[in-house]
């Protein structure tokens, strides 16, 4: 008897506004590939990460369920995941080019985290910039 009740009262938080934030497993967001570099067209999907996932979560989903994304990643030792590639387009030492991780945020600001694609955590509906820079 208690089992159906507390199933009901499950069910019943899901369908509650604003209480099943930390039920809902899907934060969407947006994936944005540029050059800043050489001209070329910028190409947006759209993906999402599970609550308080992490970023390359995310575009590993993507990279799974689109052939038209993909990127490759190296592991530092000390920070995680560092961005080596994305569709093909390969960082160059050499030339000074790097993946540079920008958010723009729904209040359209642009922020650079302090942080990598293995650490950052997407807020809903952020668009995520990955933009093939100089330094
Ligand atoms: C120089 C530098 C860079 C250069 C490295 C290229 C080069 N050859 O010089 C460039 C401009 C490419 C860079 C990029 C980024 N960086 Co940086 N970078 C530094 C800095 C200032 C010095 C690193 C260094 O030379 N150490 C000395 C050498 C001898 O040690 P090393 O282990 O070989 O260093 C390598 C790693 O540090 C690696 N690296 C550099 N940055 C990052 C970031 C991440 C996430 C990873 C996995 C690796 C990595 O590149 C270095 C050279 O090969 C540090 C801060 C500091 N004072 O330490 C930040 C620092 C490491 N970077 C940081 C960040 C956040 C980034 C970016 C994510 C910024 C962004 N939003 O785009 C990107 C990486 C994006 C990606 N592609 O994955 C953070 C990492 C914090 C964290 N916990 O994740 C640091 C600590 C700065 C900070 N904000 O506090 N970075």
């Amino acid at each position: 008897m208690k089992i159906p009740i507390l199933l009901s009262a499950a069910l019943l938080l899901l369908l509650l506004p604003g209480v099943p934030a930390a039920f809902s497993s899907q934060t969407p967001i947006k994936i944005l590939v540029t050059n800043s570099v050489t001209p070329s067209p910028d190409r947006t999907y759209s993906t999402y990460v599970v609550y308080r996932g992490i970023l390359i979560g995310g575009m590993r989903r993507l990279q799974m369920s689109n052939k038209g994304f993909k990127f490759t990643y190296k592991e530092d030792a000390n920070y995680g995941p560092s961005l080596q590639s994305v569709n093909g387009l390969v960082r160059s030492p050499k030339r000074r080019t790097y993946w540079q991780l920008l958010v723009q945020t729904t209040s359209d600001k642009t922020i650079r985290p302090n942080v990598g694609i293995g650490c950052y955590i997407p807020n809903a509906n952020d668009t995520i910039i990955l933009k093939y820079s100089t330094y």
